[in-house]
């Protein structure tokens, strides 16, 4: 006589077993979306994936797995890239020896830079090749003009290895007592400093304007018929071959008279001023 299948003991154990069997396919097909678009505009989300090394580590495949090495970093917050450094100072900075040899524009091998060789020999080769010459493979542009350092373009006498700073400038060279009544982006005398202001006498002979007009932008600091052009006086011309001392300032007019005296047309003086070297 046979029990009732719902007394039998193993059933309730087997029918335990599959509603637990059925949950866990369940999850499966529940938990797994479909992603919406094929790759790689895909949208399947990684989670869980660790990153290695520290903030700023660039991840690399490190045999299979994420990498990372305080000597490849990314500096975020100032967007910069450092090899061999975590501080990276520079857009690239790169802490360690670099080399290229693979292009003869610029090749750096052993310590030495070579361009236009991919075999430099020296601490910095330049080959111009079959088609150089004529300065093309070494050259300073200043001011828009482009010079060899062995050649004087700009006719002042000098070079830009012998006390030339400026090509494009004939009256720019080491020594030059030029000056500009207004800047004009050079540097006359070569000091390293382009439109500095130093004191210097200009002459102002029957020439309608006033110191202050002949010194320009610089100033006038003081006037005079002495050669310092410091005794406040200018010379007045009155009469075929006499002058007398008259008193000026920086914007007494120098008006032409027509009459000379001293050797020159009146009126007459010397201006003090700050001018452009
Ligand atoms: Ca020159
Ligand atoms: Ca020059
Ligand atoms: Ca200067």
């Amino acid at each position: 006589m046979s029990k009732s299948l719902f007394k039998q003991p193993f059933f309730y154990t087997s029918l335990l077993s599959l509603l637990a069997l059925g949950l866990i396919i369940a999850s499966y097909v529940l938990g797994w979306t479909t992603p919406t678009a094929s790759p790689p505009a895909g949208n399947i989300t990684l989670q869980s994936v660790t990153p290695s090394g520290s903030t700023g580590y660039i991840q690399f495949n490190n045999s299979g797995t994420f990498g990372g090495d305080a000597n490849l970093f990314w500096d975020n917050t100032n967007k910069r890239l450092g090899i061999g450094t975590t501080t990276p100072a520079y857009g690239l900075h790169i802490i360690g020896t670099m080399g290229t040899t693979a292009t003869t524009t610029l090749a750096i091998s052993g310590g030495n830079v070579g361009i236009g060789t991919t075999t430099p020999a020296a601490k910095l080769t330049i080959d111009a090749g079959s088609g150089g010459g004529g300065g093309s493979e070494f050259q300073i542009c200043k001011n828009g003009v482009c010079c060899p350092i062995w050649k004087d373009c700009d006719g002042d006498g000098k070079t830009y290895g012998n006390g030339d700073c400026d090509e494009s400038c004939a009256t720019c060279y080491v020594g030059s007592t030029a000056y500009t009544t207004s800047p004009d982006g050079k540097d006359q005398d070569c000091n390293g400093i382009v439109d500095d202001l130093q004191q210097g006498i200009v002459f102002n002979s029957a020439s309608g304007m006033s110191c202050t007009q002949k010194c320009g932008n610089g100033g006038c600091i003081s006037v005079g018929w002495d050669t310092a052009a410091t005794n406040g006086a200018y010379e007045k011309g009155t009469s075929a071959g006499y002058c007398t001392a008259t008193a000026s300032t920086c914007s007494t007019v120098m008006t032409n008279t027509t009459w000379a005296c001293n050797g020159y047309y009146s009126d007459w003086e010397y201006c003090k001023c700050w001018l452009y070297k």
